[in-house]
């Protein structure tokens, strides 16, 4: 029997069960081609977010089977969300394969960062991970900006000869989004909510040898976003330029990451003051206040992302404090959150966050110039 696949998401079609994935009424199926499976459909046309019956290790399953045939991998992060999409499972896959590292969304960088900037940055993180990429291409599916640069990245290295490429990476990081730009064809279903593409797509970029394969996002542990509702989730992905406030705090204050996590300065520089710049989606409330009022300002209504039942429901997570010491130029990351930079002193606080989000101190993104 002839299978035929799901332009959209990749899924073989069928027509016996509405309720699974890849329906499409029987009459579509046998006498149409290039199809849309229903729920494809759903999503591009009423933007719903439904969710599927796959599991972790299946889209696990599927993006191994497509690396296993691929010429070069094209593995994607987020310069947003770094950490959320650094995953070991990417990297293993970075230590075996020729890749073009790509890092994407970077229209959501402050306007004065240049990509330049952050690329020895980015080869510094892989080179602590043992990883040196065959190159590195800064993208922005946004704005259509570097994709035509992936296409010259694969060429230079198999020097214009028939070329399969797998891009990967966890769910959300835009990898349909710039295979469609290399495409010029928006085929492949894109949507806000994770899980969107479900097997992988083989397609042909025009004009080339190069055959370019979607896969299924890898899911991530982590983030803050994984620990509350989708929707909630979504207003912590910035929907434009990344908020940024700068900070300069006395001893026993405490910073707060809207309901997210929290932390107490604990010492403050002799003679000045340590200064840091918060930054995260603009929906995020950022807020300085004393510990007595730590509990009323959780419970209260001054933080809004969460509704009253979600932020119980947040609260029954198990929490950790720890003591934390950041320097000038480091950053502490709070993985689906959002991160601190600090610009002159020294950082040292307790913070308490959810155990299960990962939380790191790395070099600044961005380093302050006034060196
Ligand atoms: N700001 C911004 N958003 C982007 C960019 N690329 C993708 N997005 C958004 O990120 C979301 C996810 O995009 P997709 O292309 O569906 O991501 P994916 O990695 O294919 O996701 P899965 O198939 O679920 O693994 C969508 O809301 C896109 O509009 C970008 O360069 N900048
Ligand atoms: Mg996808």
């Amino acid at each position: 029997m002839i299978t035929k696949k799901c332009l959209g998401c990749g899924i073989e079609l069928q027509c016996e069960d509405k309720n699974k994935e890849g329906f499409v009424p029987e009459e579509k199926l046998w006498t149409q081609e290039n199809l849309l499976c229903q729920r494809c459909y759903k999503i591009k046309n009423y933007g719903q977010n439904l969710t599927n019956n796959f599991s972790s290790e299946d889209y696990r399953k599927e993006v191994l089977q497509s690396v296993k045939k691929s010429d070069i991998i094209l593995p994607i992060f987020d310069i947003i969300d770094f950490e959320g999409s650094f995953t070991d499972e990417v990297l293993d896959y970075l230590r075996d394969y020729n890749s073009i590292v790509l890092i994407n969304k970077i229209d959501l960088l402050p306007d004065f960062i240049h990509p330049t900037e952050i690329s020895n940055w980015v080869k510094a993180r892989l080179a602590e991970e043992g990883i040196v990429p065959d190159d590195i291409a800064f993208v922005s599916a946004k704005n259509k900006y570097g994709v035509n640069g992936i296409i010259r990245k694969i060429n230079n290295i198999f020097k214009n000869k028939k070329v399969r490429a797998t891009i990967l990476g966890v769910s959300n990081v835009g990898k349909s989004s710039i295979i469609n730009l290399l495409l010029k064809d928006d085929r492949i279903t894109t949507s806000k909510y994770s899980g969107t593409t479900l097997k992988s797509i083989n397609n042909k970029v025009p004009d080339t040898q190069i055959t370019i394969v979607d896969t299924p996002g890898l899911i991530p542990v982590g983030r803050v976003s994984d620990l509350i509702s989708v929707e909630s989730g979504l207003k912590l992905v910035p929907a434009g330029e990344i908020s940024r406030k700068t900070f300069k705090l006395e001893e026993n204050q405490v910073f707060m990451f809207d309901v997210f996590c929290r932390f107490k300065i604990l010492e403050a520089n002799s003679g000045y003051k340590t200064i840091f710049s918060a930054y995260s989606s603009k929906n995020v409330k950022f807020h300085v206040t004393h510990q007595e009022r730590v509990s009323d300002l959780l419970k209260g209504d001054f933080f809004q992302i969460l509704s009253k039942n979600e932020k119980e429901r947040y609260f029954e997570n198990k929490f950790v404090t720890k003591v934390i010491e950041v320097k000038e130029n480091e950053e502490l990351v709070i993985a689906g959150l959002g991160w601190i930079n600090v610009k002159r002193g020294t950082l040292k606080v307790e913070i308490v966050y959810p155990e299960a989000v990962k939380v790191v101190v790395r070099e600044a993104i961005f380093k302050s110039k006034k060196n």
